[in-house]
């Protein structure tokens, strides 16, 4: 058997976080192994390759803040960036930090265990290679584990299949093909457009209507990209400002929907349709934790599909009736219109799920849908699924998927207790997926860092959370959760889109709090967490 490769730190994922992380430890004098499942950088950006994926955070807010030069000589083309520009930056970022010497591409790590000897975490891969470090990081991704549906007869499709999470590199070309779209979620909305250009038929499986505002992209505005760069440092300060990390020329308005008059409101929703995507949900300040308000907001978005779908059948079924904002808001490009096109079909699963998948298609409420393709667009284990395919150990051998059967435990989504130098980038219980996700992956890699350093400069060996300061902190997350509308629906938030995983609200809502809490805990000497 081969012996345990010694490295300071192991990073598990070469995304954004995985390669920030990996520049700041080296800054520090680590060394470091990066070991990335994909075969280049990218993370999300690098298996998301279905047609129009796109960010619904603008583009001069989604890169990396750490190095003003970069900042400065990166120019996007677009209002909200596409995965193929996105994943060119991030490449750029890798060769100008030199960084891919470091990372072992096509290679997963099967096991992490934490040996109560040593107190060094040995790491193993599925090729084989063994580390040991001090310290582990997960960057793993807060969406990084597609979910197939288990429905009967999948294996069976004779045609290709396809996961929008899983897209292969050389892209697809459905040109004269039946193709069968399942889920209307945000990879959906911003895919089937484009597809239904290609396609001869396209038939979309639609379980659950969804709220889409179209994200109004366009090309960069050089004017506003000059202003910016003029003052990026502020630009960035005034997002930090934000709940969500992002947006700052548009805060929110403070207002109450249901005191405004039936005009005012009008002209509020009409605005904040044309700013696009999620700036929509700034319109008022109770949408997200007053139902009748949330409810004034789902009533303007379902009168504006009535108007753009011109068969009233299809366009009452498209209607979502739950509570917008609940599951992300999804930002598209001409989705409601595209129901207009004649080749373009809506199914409906409420009436009657799908019964099984055949060799030629999809069976669904007695009727055989012939397809040459088969589109999963079904989503992901979100923020723990990476985390939950690794065996990770802590002391005494404890599993993580022990600690974790009744939901994700840590304290500030950074640490868990029992599990010393192992740290979570964006983990659950972290703002990370309702903010801006690169302002919270750089602080979450900041801090570390800090931390790590704080460690080294005192000779202390190891730090993990005190049990109680993760109960409580557990605690104060749902707490936090409860007070807005965010458990009005079933979300991958909740985990309530994955069969059998508990349902538990997953990030932190309380940015940009969070972040003066986790400078406090640190200048308090690491408050809430013990040290080995
Ligand atoms: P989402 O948002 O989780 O959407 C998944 C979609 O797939 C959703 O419409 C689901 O319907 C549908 N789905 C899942 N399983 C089934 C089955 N068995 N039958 C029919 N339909 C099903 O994933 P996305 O990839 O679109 O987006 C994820 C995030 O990425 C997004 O929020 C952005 O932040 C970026 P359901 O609603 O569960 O009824």
């Amino acid at each position: 058997m081969t012996a345990f490769e010694r490295y300071d730190a192991v990073v598990v994922g070469a995304g954004f976080a995985g390669l920030y992380m990996l520049h700041r430890l080296r800054k520090l004098g680590l060394s470091v192994r990066v070991i990335e499942a994909g075969t280049d950088v990218g993370g999300t950006w690098y298996w998301n390759r279905y047609p129009g994926a796109r960010c619904d955070v603008e583009s001069l807010e989604y890169g990396y803040q750490f190095d003003p030069e970069l900042q400065q000589s990166w120019s996007w083309s677009e209002r909200y960036a596409a995965q193929p520009e996105i994943l060119d930056y991030i490449r750029h970022v890798a060769d100008r930090f030199d960084l891919r010497r470091d990372i072992m591409f096509g290679t997963r790590v099967d096991s992490a265990h934490f040996d109560d000897g040593s107190n060094d975490w040995r790491v193993i891969t599925d090729r084989g290679a063994r580390y040991q470090a001090r310290f582990c990081i997960m960057a793993t991704g807060c969406l990084s584990v597609p979910t197939w549906p288990d429905i009967s007869g999948a294996d069976t499709f004779a045609g290709e299949t396809y996961h929008t999470g899983r897209w292969p590199h050389e892209g697809v070309d459905f040109t004269g093909q039946r193709v069968g779209v399942i889920g209307t979620g945000s990879s959906a909305i911003q895919s089937i457009p484009i597809m239904a250009d290609q396609a001869a038929e396209l038939f979309v499986f639609q379980r659950t209507p969804n709220f889409s505002v179209p994200a109004q992209n366009e090309p960069m505005d050089r004017e506003l990209e000059a202003l910016v760069k003029a003052n990026y440092a502020d630009f960035r300060a005034r997002n930090g400002q934000m709940q969500s990390a992002f947006g700052a020329r548009h805060p929110r308005s403070e207002a109450s929907a249901l005191e405004a008059t039936e005009a005012e409101r009008q002209r509020q929703f009409e605005h904040h349709w044309q700013l696009g995507g999620l700036l929509f949900l700034r319109a008022y300040g109770d949408l997200l934790v007053n139902p009748e308000a949330n409810e004034l907001a789902c009533e303007f978005i379902r009168d504006k599909i009535r108007s753009i779908v011109r068969d009233p059948q299809v366009s009452e079924k498209l209607l979502p009736d739950s509570v917008v904002g609940c599951k992300r808001l999804c930002a598209d490009t001409g989705y409601f219109e595209t129901f207009n096109r004649p080749h373009v079909h809506l199914v409906d699963l409420r009436e009657s799920p799908i019964e099984c998948i055949t060799p030629e298609g999809i069976r669904q409420g007695g009727q055989d849908y012939p397809l040459d393709a088969l589109v999963f667009a079904t989503g992901f284990d979100a923020m723990t699924g990476a985390l939950a395919r690794i065996d990770i150990r802590g002391r005494k051998g404890v599993a993580l998927s022990e600690r974790w059967e009744d939901g994700p435990k840590t304290y500030l989504g950074l640490q868990v207790a029992g599990f010393p130098n192992l740290f979570t980038i964006t983990g659950p219980g972290s703002p990370s997926v309702l903010t801006n996700m690169l302002y919270s992956i750089e602080q979450h890699v900041d801090w570390i860092s800090d931390c790590v350093d704080d460690l080294r400069r005192t000779g202390l060996t190891t730090i993990e959370p005190a049990v109680e300061a993760e109960t409580a902190w557990v605690e104060h997350v749902n707490e936090m959760a409860g007070m807005t509308l965010f458990t009005h629906c079933n979300s991958w938030y909740l985990g309530a889109n994955v069969p059998g995983k508990p349902r538990v609200f997953m990030p932190y809502l309380g940015f940009p709090e969070y972040v003066a809490r986790c400078n406090e805990i640190r200048e308090r000497g690491y408050e809430g967490f013990v040290f080995g």
